[in-house]
């Protein structure tokens, strides 16, 4: 075994000398008091709240550091099968409050502060978000870390560690404007792993070989060589001993690739050059969600990564001396999303031209170690990589795509000997002018199990963008996941004194472990103190969001309204603009009326936030229209607290936070059958908010949970949505008459200059609508009046949200976890304590 390379005299003295975690107040506050002395070469004089949240993080981090070894220890001694998630993008947000919460310590943490004279909330709010993701696929990511470190499963993730996250949104004049995202000043939560380093390689050439056995290989040789380098962030589980890992490379130029030859003939510029373009491999996240770019940086990023990912990987299993026939038994590799699809056909690489195993045998290896997610039937995010631009960075790799879709292709026709089409129809290539890779199909072939994230959406996928592929293989191959959310952070995080109350009611906090114990919420439904209690953690949740709206925008909002919210990145399929011209509607309506009218009204504050893709036109104009229709309702006397319009600027995951708690009703109208899931729809529900939606994504099973009688369902369904194109695309359909109301008053200038938003116009009419607005606005205006009506009977509305949340536990993080662990990784939990070799 690995342990017994160390004498045991020496292990004996290395456990005596060991670091151990705090536990007590004084012990947390020397750590703290250290690291702002020592670390960070400060004293109580110069001790701002940036110094009291580094020296906080550095004491926490030393704790985490003590678990996140043993846990790596114990899971090397154990050595079980482990899963990889391989994601590019992992949306994690703060640390310090999680880490705090999930190792228990979060009250000594408190108390020790402030007898430092520091508030903990004021250090919390220090800390920079890591947003290494655009939104929903990325945020799932990072819920995912936290629900396989809670229940124990070896599960590493690994990434890219970009130099900027998602940009930060500045509104300048309505407008979005991009501001860089450098996050990386000062990052406790990550350590460079100057020990494990990869070099990658692209370009270059295949030269054919003859192995020890005679038999032809194919060696890819030449070309450029870019050092990637490990960085480590622990990633902590709630209430266990269990600290997972998160692996992001970084890019550097290898050794030798810097070229010392021009920087001592004095071309210094030049070798600083070279460096430069081997960091720029991981130095941007592209910023687009849902949308496939097709840039040549982009699938540097994919290659890059999924290399160095699978080498690690593969050292790793081969430090216990397996035969390669075992590997699917100690490996399991989840691809999210397309974007790590390479990762097939690196290991068929590997496998075939440096093990030198048999084509087939390899490629039964491949089959059974990887899984694949699907999360979007969109076609513009379907990713497509152009044959020449493979051919020139991944020579050898397109031989091999080549020969997959031979065989694939082969084992097709002899299944379908008469189908020439559907030869064409599920051939990886696509015979377009340039020819390009469909990355999705080669996913699926490489894989033992595909699955979809909501069952609305793993129906689709095998009805329509994937349907040859349920003939060829069966269905069995497709399956679904429903997507979950972390409790820990959504609940008890975001909300804490939800949580305490639900605590104090139901026996404890088992129910952030086991979510379903949410059920025993029922009891107390008419529970009158209870639910005063509830009313009132509601409140303080929207007081505090009007505070930060006042604040960062010193527009008043009146926290009795109705909180209306519609944040997660602008996208036309999620229809931002259908709610923006709703508020239009209700505010001319309520222009419309006598004062006296008006005073029967539900005030409502409409509150937008999300980010537009920087290239994407339409999505800017929403966030244009939004901010002007703002303009003019926020200052109208006539209309007071009845209508407010908010944009919050740079919606990210610690806004998330603080928004979540505050909803009343949330909006979540995507046109039935483009939205996947959906996750923030479960984060609002399960904070005691309701939701208006359509029948799409999870709200589908959020509705069969909660029941019809607590969400305000609108819109056509997805069966219909075909049809109802086909009558746009003919010229059938008229204008819903209250949307060319709003119509005409944009086009009328009430909201600045109409030429801005002519795209916004022109879609709903030459456009075809495709994303049918107009189809589903009468029914959306009618369920918004609903919700005013519903939101009159404070007595009802909180019995419904009370039943939601009781009902709420199929939407953890856990129970998803647990699925792909049972249906597609086949892994155990690993007992933290089981090793007493550890240390
Ligand atoms: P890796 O699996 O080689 O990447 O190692 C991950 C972590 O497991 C290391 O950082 C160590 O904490 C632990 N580890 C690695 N090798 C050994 C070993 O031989 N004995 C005990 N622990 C190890
Ligand atoms: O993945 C989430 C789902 O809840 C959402 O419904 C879905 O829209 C989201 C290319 C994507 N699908 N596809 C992406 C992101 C970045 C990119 O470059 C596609 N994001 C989703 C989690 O399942």
């Amino acid at each position: 075994a690995v342990e017994a390379s160390i004498p045991e005299q020496l292990r004996a003295t290395w456990r005596r000398l060991a670091a151990s975690e705090f536990k007590e107040k004084e012990e947390f506050q020397k750590a703290v008091v250290r690291h702002v002395e020592t670390t960070l070469a400060r004293s109580m004089y110069n001790c701002d709240d940036a110094a009291a949240y580094a020296g906080t993080a550095l004491a926490l981090r030393d704790n985490l550091v003590i678990g996140w070894n043993k846990t790596q220890q114990n899971q090397t001694f154990q050595d079980p099968k482990r899963v990889y998630y391989l994601s590019l993008e992992f949306l994690m947000g703060r640390a310090l409050d999680n880490a705090m919460l999930n190792t228990q310590v979060k009250d000594v943490a408190r108390e020790g502060v402030s007898e430092l004279g520091f508030r903990i909330e004021d250090i919390i709010d220090q800390e920079h978000d890591a947003a290494l993701g655009n939104g929903g696929l990325g945020r799932l990511a990072a819920c995912f870390l936290d629900g396989l470190a809670t229940l124990n499963y070896p599960g590493w993730g690994y990434g890219l560690r970009y130099r900027y996250g998602i940009f930060k949104q500045e509104i300048i004049d309505g407008y979005q404007v991009e501001v860089p995202d450098y996050w990386l000043d000062f990052n406790p939560w990550e350590f460079p792993r100057h020990d494990v380093v990869v070099d990658i390689m692209f370009y270059g050439y295949v030269k054919k070989d003859t192995d020890e056995n005679g038999r032809t290989i194919n060696l890819w040789e030449g070309g450029e060589v870019v050092q990637a380098i490990a960085y480590d962030v622990p990633v902590p589980g709630y209430e266990t001993r269990t600290t997972n890992n998160l692996r992001l490379w970084s890019s550097k130029p290898a050794s030798g690739e810097f070229d010392f030859q021009k920087f001592n003939s004095g071309d210094y510029e030049g070798s600083i050059r070279d460096q430069q373009r081997a960091e720029t491999i991981s130095a941007v996240l592209y910023p687009n969600d849902n949308i496939d770019a097709g840039k040549e940086l982009r699938l540097k990023q994919q290659y890059f990564w999924v290399a160095a990912s699978l080498h690690d990987i593969i050292r790793r299993f081969k430090k216990s001396h397996r035969p390669w026939q075992e590997f699917p038994d100690q490996v399991a590799i989840q691809l999210n999303d397309t974007h790590p699809t390479l990762a097939i056909v690196e290991l068929q690489r590997i496998l075939v031209d440096v093990e030198h195993l048999a084509w087939d045998d390899a490629w039964g290896l491949v089959v059974r170690t990887f899984g694949y997610t699907n999360h979007t039937v969109l076609p513009e995010a379907l990713e497509k990589w152009s044959v020449p631009l493979v051919q020139h960075l991944l020579p050898r790799h397109l031989q091999i795509i080549y020969d997959i879709n031979l065989f694939f292709l082969q084992s097709v026709e002899r299944k379908f000997p008469q189908d020439r089409e559907m030869l064409s129809r599920v051939s990886i290539i696509e015979e377009s002018q340039p020819q390009v890779l469909r990355m999705a199909y080669l996913a699926i072939i490489g894989s033992h199990k595909v699955n979809g994230v909501a069952e609305l959406h793993s129906d689709l996928i095998k009805a329509t963008i994937f349907k040859d592929f349920v003939d060829i293989y069966g269905p069995d191959k497709f399956t679904n996941v429903t997507n979950g959310i972390t409790p820990r952070r959504w609940l008890h995080q975001a909300n804490p004194k939800l949580s305490d109350l639900i605590a104090s009611k139901i026996g404890g906090y088992d129910f952030l472990k086991n979510l379903s114990l949410l059920e025993g919420l029922r009891d107390f439904v008419d529970d009158k103190e209870f639910r005063r209690e509830w009313n009132e953690i509601k409140l303080s949740n929207k007081i505090k969001l009007a505070k930060y709206i006042r604040d960062t925008t010193s527009i008043s909002v009146n926290p009795h309204s109705l909180f209306d919210i519609q944040v997660k990145r602008i996208h036309e399929y999620k229809r931002q603009q259908m709610n923006i011209f709703g508020v239009i509607h209700r505010y001319l309506t309520l222009k419309d009326m006598t004062p006296a009218e008006r005073k029967k009204q539900v005030p409502r504050a409409s509150i937008f936030g999300g980010k537009a893709a920087p290239g994407y036109w339409m999505a800017k104009t929403v966030i244009r229209l939004i901010n002007a229709v703002g303009e003019v309702v926020n200052k109208d006397r006539d209309i007071g607290d009845l209508l407010k319009v908010i944009f919050i600027e740079d919606y990210n995951v610690s806004k998330a936070e603080l928004i979540v708690p505050a909803s009343d009703i949330s909006e979540h109208i995507s046109t039935a059958g483009t939205e996947a899931s959906g996750t923030s729809n479960m984060k609002f529900v399960l904070n005691g908010g309701l939701i208006i939606g359509t029948m799409d994504g999870a709200n589908i099973e959020i509705t069969r949970e909660i029941g019809e009688e607590n969400i305000f369902l609108l819109g056509n369904l997805a069966e219909d949505v075909e049809e109802l194109r086909h009558r746009h695309r003919y010229g059938q359909v008229e204008m819903d008459p209250k949307l060319r109301r709003v119509c005409d008053e944009i086009e009328k200038g009430t909201f600045g200059d109409p030429t801005i938003y002519g795209s916004l116009m022109s879609a709903l009419t030459t456009g075809c609508d495709y994303y049918l607005v107009s189809d589903d606005f009468s029914s959306y205006l009618a369920t918004q009046d609903l919700v005013d009506e519903a939101f009159r009977d404070k007595d009802e509305w909180a019995t419904k949200c009370i039943n939601s949340v009781a009902s709420m536990g199929f939407f953890s993080a856990d129970r998803c976890i647990n699925e792909y662990a049972d249906m597609i990784w086949n892994i155990e939990p690993l007992n933290p304590l089981a090793s007493s070799n550890v240390l």
